[in-house]
């Protein structure tokens, strides 16, 4: 059965990977299922074809037949569910892989993307010098508890999952200097940038890009 995604037409990281929709083509890599992927201009976003499918006008969604998946936690995890090799079948190490998916996305990621947003949105404010060190220092606290947690390890926890396809994105979304702070975590996205999928998934989006590019 064809699966086919949705994603931007012409990203605003400019190639870099950081829209959401680069970890369902991470986790479709990963279980080596070829997808398709429509494309969508942020007007088409908001339009009512697509918030059938997205209620907030928002990418990436997943079709597969009837199923219409949206939220990308949700998405990964069917793929993990459905295909296998992003999830353990011991069932103990399978609860503690979901653990870890929730955590990077409720845990780890808000105070990294209230971070970036507070500095795309609101870096002209009077309040922008005295709110960052704020802002800066919970991001920092979440990546010292993951570093700590994380320590030598190659894999959040276990071997490679769903649960690393989410931390490996959330992390390269972190202020570059905040980052290295923890030096284990830098390390960490490399592990997951190094792998086959991360690099063909990476590689397939940054050519959306590039097509963009050359169609101005
Ligand atoms: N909780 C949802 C999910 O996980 O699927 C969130 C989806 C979401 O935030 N989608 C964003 C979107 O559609 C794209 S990924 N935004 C348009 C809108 O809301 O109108 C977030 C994103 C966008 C751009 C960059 N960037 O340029 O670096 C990084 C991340």
């Amino acid at each position: 059965m064809t699966i086919t995604i949705t994603a931007f037409e012409a990203s605003p990281d400019e190639g870099q990977g950081m829209a959401r929709d680069m970890r369902v083509r991470w986790a479709l890599e990963e279980v080596g299922q070829p997808y398709e992927v429509r494309l969508l201009t942020f007007e088409q976003m908001k339009q009512p074809a697509h918030l059938a499918h997205q209620p907030f006008g928002q990418i990436p969604t997943y079709e597969e037949g009837d199923l219409v998946l949206f939220e990308t936690g949700a998405i990964v995890f069917h793929i993990a569910e459905r295909f296998p090799g992003l999830l353990p079948g011991e069932p103990d190490a399978r609860a503690r892989a979901i653990a870890w998916t929730f955590a990077a996305l409720n845990t780890v990621e808000p105070p990294i993307v209230e971070r970036e947003a507070f500095e795309i949105l609101e870096k002209d404010k009077p309040w922008h010098q005295a709110r960052l060190p704020i802002l800066d220092e919970r991001v920092r606290v979440r990546l010292g508890q993951l570093s700590t947690r994380l320590g030598d390890a190659e894999w959040i926890d276990g071997a490679f999952s769903a649960a690393d396809v989410h931390m490996v994105t959330v992390l390269r979304r972190t202020e570059p200097g905040l980052l290295e702070e923890f030096p284990n975590l830098p390390a960490y996205i490399a592990r997951g940038e190094a792998r086959p999928a991360y690099r063909r998934a990476f590689a397939d989006q940054l050519e959306v890009f590039k097509q963009a590019q050359a169609r101005r």
